[in-house]
């Protein structure tokens, strides 16, 4: 089993489409085993998307995931990271396939409504990030 980190953005959020985007996942066989709703800091923020700093979208990045709260969650699957980034659709939602969240809900590629892990490592970097290991549901044995 592997697990990786969703983020439903806050245009997500303030659309509501946290259910419908939670609803998707359980229906694709996710399973959540950790989730909370945070107003992310421009600190954190920052931090959180430091691959991206020198790239010129950068500011509206950060000025977008804090306009408003956000639901991280830790999902659960065989190959959840790979599972979960074919769930979400590419970046654009013009290029996404039918069927996909970002194809279904997203305005454009910067407001894109899900954030997903793009490999295991960053899955594990990104869940440290936002969850202690007593937030989460431990592994099955
Ligand atoms: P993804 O979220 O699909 O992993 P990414 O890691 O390349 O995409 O970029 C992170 C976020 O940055 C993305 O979800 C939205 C924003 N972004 C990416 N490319 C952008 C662009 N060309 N213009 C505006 N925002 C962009
Ligand atoms: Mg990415």
């Amino acid at each position: 089993m592997e697990r990786t980190l969703a983020i439903i953005k806050p245009d997500g959020v303030a659309r509501h489409l946290a259910g419908e985007v939670l609803a998707l996942i359980e229906k694709s066989g996710f399973t959540l085993v950790g989730m909370k709703m945070i107003r992310l800091s421009r600190v954190q923020a920052g931090r959180f998307y430091e691959i991206h700093k020198e790239k010129p979208f950068y500011g509206e990045l950060l000025n977008f995931m804090t306009e408003g709260p956000v639901v991280v969650a830790v999902l659960e699957k065989e190959n959840a990271v790979e599972a979960w980034r074919a769930l979400m659709g590419l970046t654009n939602p013009q290029q996404a396939a039918e069927g996909t969240i970002r194809r279904l809900y997203a305005e454009n590629v910067s407001r894109n409504v899900v954030h997903g892990s793009d490999s295991p490592e960053n899955a594990r970097r990104e869940i440290d990030f936002f969850f202690s290991a007593s937030e989460l549901i431990a592994a099955e044995k």
